[in-house]
């Protein structure tokens, strides 16, 4: 293979992987996610149950092509929010609920922490606009 049949190969697939990073899912109008429980400034004992409120879209598995949908993810000590135009990042700080769950139970470190939650349609990306929760600030023992 010759190095220029590589080199378009590769820009090739970086327009193909930039293409899908712009591929957002509109959110509806007024969709609104938020943090049950804990309630900000809660002291908690680890493991935590975080409960998952949501209004004006419905939850979907990870995978499902359902419109106004999408599922659940947990932000921890997340503060300058994650990109918005990409998949969320699978991690200690990027929880992902793609069985569709509304709460979760986790296991958090002593001391401040903040959470939040966010949409993801699909493929784990944020809606357009971002359907995220305010954070919600803890303190764990
Ligand atoms: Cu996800």
């Amino acid at each position: 293979m010759s190095v220029k049949s590589i080199i378009i190969m590769a820009i090739s697939g970086f327009f193909i992987v930039a293409g899908s990073a712009l591929a957002r899912t509109a959110s509806p109008e007024g969709a609104q996610v938020y943090i049950i429980s804990p309630v900000d400034g809660e002291v908690v004992n680890s493991p935590v149950t975080v409960k998952f409120g949501l209004k004006g879209m419905g939850v979907a598995p990870a995978g499902i092509d359902k419109p106004n949908t999408g599922h659940h993810h947990l932000l921890i000590d997340v503060t300058d929010g994650p990109a918005l135009d990409k998949s969320l990042p699978v991690d200690a700080n990027h929880k992902h609920f793609g069985g569709g769950q509304t709460e979760a139970t986790v296991e958090l470190s002593p001391g401040k922490r903040t959470l939040q939650l966010i949409m993801g349609d699909k493929n784990h990306i944020p809606h357009d606009p971002p359907v995220m929760s305010k954070e919600t600030t803890i303190v764990v023992n």
